[in-house]
């Protein structure tokens, strides 16, 4: 098994969380460097990471990924309502990776823009959303599943690189500082 990467990538991270404890190759391939894109080029038609190659099968995108492991190996996957919480987790994580290569790309994301009025708005009520779902412990930290692990790597990752501020919403920052002691968790910190 093969994962293509970096290791910043909130996506990415997902999947090495779940694959703690299993042999796999991960393979550098940032989507920002010359390298990495010349990698990705070669099997990847999306040229975004996460990617993965086992017994000459290619996947090119998370969610598929982590459900072709846990089937590999034997695990239960997630259900319905749940992959549809994911999607809601990925909802955010979408908008803000848009946001930071506008911002990237010298647009000011600030703007009262329609597609940056889109993007803040759909952060804002999954922000709230997800809040509310967490204090009804639909995800939690005790139930350390692929859907915790992504609600983490994502808040993690808005945390480092300063796109969201969480702290006033209290469910999410209890459930950010229990998931932050974590061992796997912190061995595979975002290198800053
Ligand atoms: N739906 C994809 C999203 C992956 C994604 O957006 N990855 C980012 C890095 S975190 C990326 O490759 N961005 C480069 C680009 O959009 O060109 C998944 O779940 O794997």
């Amino acid at each position: 098994m093969k994962l293509y990467g970096s290791f910043t990538s909130p996506y990415v991270r997902r999947l090495r969380l779940i694959l703690m404890d299993v042999k796999y190759e991960m393979i550098d391939a940032p989507t920002s460097s010359p390298e990495g894109r010349a990698i990705l080029r070669k099997l990847n038609p999306t040229m975004k990471i996460p990617m993965f190659e086992d017994n000459g099968l290619v996947l090119c995108d998370s969610t598929v990924i982590a459900q072709y492991i846990h089937e590999k190996l034997d695990r239960q996957y997630l259900s319905i309502p749940q992959l549809n919480l994911l999607k809601i987790i990925d909802g955010i994580t979408d908008s803000y990776i848009q946001l930071f290569l506008l911002d990237k790309s010298g647009f000011d994301t600030t703007d009262d823009k329609m597609y940056f009025n889109l993007q803040h708005e759909r952060i804002e009520r999954s922000f709230k959303y997800l809040e509310k779902i967490v204090a009804e412990k639909q995800i939690s930290t005790t139930d350390w599943n692929y859907l915790s692990i992504s609600l983490y790597t994502s808040l993690d990752w808005v945390k480092v690189r300063k796109l969201h501020d969480f702290s006033h919403l209290d469910a999410l920052q209890t459930f950010y500082i229990a998931a932050s002691q974590r061992d796997d968790v912190k061995a595979t910190r975002i290198p800053v």
